[in-house]
């Protein structure tokens, strides 16, 4: 079996959407990395047991000013990455805002990741995390853990120290896969599965 699926990365300016991209499809981690411009666009394939997931990245632009240009982006996709920097409250606030509008403009409910980025500053300085970890998994279960159909996760990364980030992507694609299987057997149409697990820190990941 072969997927071809739509993913769009949304989230305010500068949480590290591009970091986390170039971090899973190229390996790399730009310190300086340039603010986005309109969306930008990479191809990845992965491969979940004897199935193989080609996903199309939509890396978009987290200034307010490209905001209904990411709307195009969102309304085709098959999944989505919500971001936020686990170092600005801020962030969240404004994730919650992409949320409210995803669920006002598509569809049908989509596999969406919680993405809470730049793990490694607060290993370093625990004093900079402005989001606890089980402040995303509650928002995530709250907000789209009613069995509605939307297959949530929540985790931390880090794009610089290359922590949880190839997770992100596997997740997504396993539950592509699954959703996939379960729609070929008529089972489980719109059947949301809310995993979330917990960040420890110093492991530096939490996912589902
Ligand atoms: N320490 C640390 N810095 C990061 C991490 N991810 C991104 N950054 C930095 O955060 C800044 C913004 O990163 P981007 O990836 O460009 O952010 P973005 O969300 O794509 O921003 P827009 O394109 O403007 O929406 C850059 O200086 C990155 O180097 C991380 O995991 N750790
Ligand atoms: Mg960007």
């Amino acid at each position: 079996m072969s997927i071809e699926a739509k993913l769009v990365v949304l989230g305010t300016q500068g949480v590290g959407k591009t970091s986390l991209v170039a971090r899973y499809v190229k390996n790399t981690f730009d310190p300086a990395s340039a603010s986005t411009i309109g969306a930008s666009f990479l191809a990845k394939k992965v491969v979940v047991d004897d199935c193989q997931v080609r996903l199309q990245i939509w890396d978009t632009a987290g200034q307010e000013r490209y905001r209904s240009i990411s709307k195009l982006y969102y309304r085709s996709a098959n999944c989505g990455i919500l971001v936020y920097d686990v170092t600005s409250e801020e962030s969240f606030l404004a994730m919650h805002s992409w949320l409210v509008e995803l669920k006002k403009n598509i569809p049908s409910p989509i596999i969406l990741h919680i993405v809470g980025t730049k793990l490694d500053l607060v290993l370093a300085d625990p004093s900079k995390r402005q989001v606890p970890f089980e402040r995303c998994v509650e928002y995530a279960a709250d907000q789209l853990g009613d069995g509605g159909g939307w297959g949530v996760c929540a985790s931390e990364i880090s794009a610089k120290d290359d922590v949880g980030v190839d997770e992100v992507f596997q997740v997504i694609a396993r539950k592509l896969v699954e959703r996939r299987e379960w729609e070929e057997e008529g089972v489980g149409e719109g059947a949301g599965v809310v995993e979330a697990g917990r960040a420890e820190e110093g492991a530096g990941k939490g996912c589902c």
